[in-house]
């Protein structure tokens, strides 16, 4: 794969995906640029630098993303909170990074969407096909619906300008899976920077939109569209399947497990999650 970020911009470096992907993506002949509201005291003065704003700080993002081949756009509020913050943050914070990359020549944005997006889809509508990875939005929150925003945004940028898009439906992108759903809905940390680096290379030049996920024996989610990116996912949650089912039938009539977006479905619109 040819990588096209020897500059890459992560917002959000601070929160979790971004502390868990930067020893990762960390590589000879690229330089990590760092950016998050939070301090971030540990960088690696070899291969990042660090600079602290707001993504609700147009300034500071313009600043940020000046002299970047690519962004990766994990910045924002990362479950569901109130219409107010959800707007300044993730839409208005989203459409100031695009903004900056038109204006600074920035080629390649990805973007951190999530499943729940479209966490109203079912099982039952997937019928016996997986999930197609750029299904219309259905999504399960405002926290969601931001997220179809940041998507349609992208298709905006990419269609006015020509950015090259990819965004990532992603699912569960931890450690380990959080929970029973997860042994569905899991994307390791190295099958994330796997993803991330497919999604940098010159096979997904264009706009794309994708599952994030592992390769999941119990997954339901359509691998086509990575694949076509040229993602390749190594790892499976089944390792975990004895530890999560020992208290957890595995059933889609659960509705947990029926729904893309599993509880946020259930969860007050606009409450805060954390
Ligand atoms: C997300 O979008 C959240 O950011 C993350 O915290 C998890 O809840 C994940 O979805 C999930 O669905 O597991």
């Amino acid at each position: 794969m040819t990588d096209t970020a020897s500059r890459l911009l992560i917002t959000g470096a601070a929160g979790n995906m971004g502390e868990m992907l930067r020893p990762l993506l960390r590589k000879p002949g690229r330089t990590l640029r760092l950016f998050d509201i939070a301090d971030i005291t540990d960088t690696d003065p070899e291969h990042e630098e660090f600079v602290q704003g707001s993504v609700t700080d147009r300034a500071a993002v313009a600043a940020a993303v000046d002299g970047v081949d690519a962004v990766l756009h994990l910045g924002g509020l990362s479950t569901e909170d109130s219409w107010e913050n959800i707007l300044s943050v993730n839409v208005d914070g989203t459409q100031a990074v695009f903004e900056a990359a038109v204006a600074h020549g920035v080629t390649r944005v990805i973007a951190a969407s999530s499943n729940h997006a479209v966490g109203f889809w079912t099982h039952a509508e997937a019928g016996s096909n997986p999930l197609p990875g750029d299904v219309p939005p259905r999504p399960d929150g405002f926290y969601g619906w931001s997220k179809a925003a940041v998507e349609a945004l992208g298709r905006l940028y990419h269609d006015r300008f020509g950015i090259d898009v990819v965004n990532l439906r992603i699912g569960s992108s931890f450690d380990r899976p959080p929970n029973y759903r997860g042994l569905a809905s899991w994307m390791s940390p190295a099958d994330t920077a796997r993803l991330i680096e497919a999604a940098l290379s010159d096979s997904a030049k264009g706009f794309h939109t994708v599952w994030g996920i592992s390769r999941n024996t119990r997954s339901w989610w359509s691998a086509a569209e990575g694949a076509a990116i040229g993602y390749e996912p190594q790892d499976d949650a089944e390792v975990f399947a004895d530890e999560f089912l020992a208290d957890h039938e595995w059933s889609f009539d659960d509705p947990i497990l029926q729904r893309v977006g599993g509880a946020f479905c259930d969860h007050p619109l606009g409450q805060r999650m954390r």
